[in-house]
């Protein structure tokens, strides 16, 4: 598999020819965005957070429960805030113990919605000065933060994500107008798991996805592994990229972890959707939805 190439440095601002490169490939990477502080409290912040919520008055709930037992992207101990949407989802092999919260922390899948729970994570998502303009170069003026999530895939068997299509998730009106920035804390490689993606797959529109044992993926005919390339990537190293980007992360099947932290934008002009606009919009030629349909999971368990 080819590597891609990074530019260096994230600079002040993006150049004409980035974001060129931007529109025509659907992504870009650079080797050196966030200083090393900010790397190491970014990821201290992932142990500090699993020592407040798990095991405390929180709720616990067994995400299996909701999506299904039989996706394998779907198990694993579920903790949640009661007070605020963030969540962490614990990877679906490892057993978690009350005792045992620095061992959890490298064990985590998922965290969710957790920029406002240190301000580590708000500074990265709203206010890094060259982070937010190389949003503003792809999205335009008045951006706005639309999710955040981090996928961090634990040493020897961390889940893979496989092949999909960000906006197949998101209900918004317009699919021009989302990006996500995937921000690396570990070193990331092809061995654990970094970022594939397919150079200009964006342009090709919204794939069929569908539920497979593992997760919601694009159907296998409409991905050529060929053309995909690996995004290595250093701690504080960043890739943008766009909503539309077929891109998997594969098993990590190294010693090393994996953790990585993802942002999501939407600009000005896209708008959170009703669930049936979106879905016309999300369509194949028959007009019916190709997008991971929940519904559908919910009754095929
Ligand atoms: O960080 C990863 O392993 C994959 C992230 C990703 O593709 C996603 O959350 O949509």
């Amino acid at each position: 598999m080819n590597p891609s190439p990074c530019y260096p440095t994230l600079p002040e601002r993006p150049d004409a020819e980035m974001i060129a490169r931007y529109r025509r490939d659907g992504f870009l990477a650079f080797t050196t965005a966030l200083s090393p502080a900010e790397v190491r409290a970014a990821s201290d912040g992932i142990n500090e957070l699993v020592r407040k919520y798990a095991f405390n008055e929180e709720r616990t709930e067994h995400h299996g429960a909701k999506y299904g037992e039989a996706i394998k992207n779907g198990r694993g101990l579920l903790f949640k805030s009661r007070t605020s949407d963030f969540h962490f989802q614990v990877e679906g092999t490892y057993e978690a113990r009350a005792d045992r919260l620095d061992e959890l922390a490298d064990n985590i899948r998922k965290f969710q919605s957790y920029t406002q729970e240190l301000p580590i994570y708000d500074h990265l998502a709203n206010q890094h000065p060259r982070l937010r303009n190389l949003v503003e170069a792809v999205l335009g003026p008045g951006f706005a933060l639309y999710s955040s999530m981090a996928l961090c895939k634990p040493a020897h068997g961390g889940a893979e994500k496989p092949w999909h299509q960000d906006l197949a998730y998101f209900a918004v009106n317009r699919f021009d107008g989302v990006c996500g920035v995937w921000i690396a804390l570990d070193p990331a490689t092809v061995a654990n798991g970094c970022m594939h993606v397919i150079p200009g797959g964006h342009r090709s529109g919204p794939r069929r996805h569908e539920w497979t044992r593992v997760d919601c993926e694009i159907t296998t005919a409409e991905i050529d592994p060929a053309a995909a390339v690996a995004v290595e990537l250093p701690p504080g190293g960043l890739m943008i990229f766009d909503g539309l980007l077929p891109h998997e992360t594969p098993v990590n099947n190294s010693g090393l972890r994996r953790r990585a932290l993802q942002f999501h934008y939407r600009s000005a002009a896209t708008q959170v959707a009703p669930q049936e606009e979106y879905r016309r919009k999300f369509a194949g030629p028959d007009g019916l939805f190709i997008g991971c349909d929940y519904s559908r999971l919910e009754t095929t368990k």
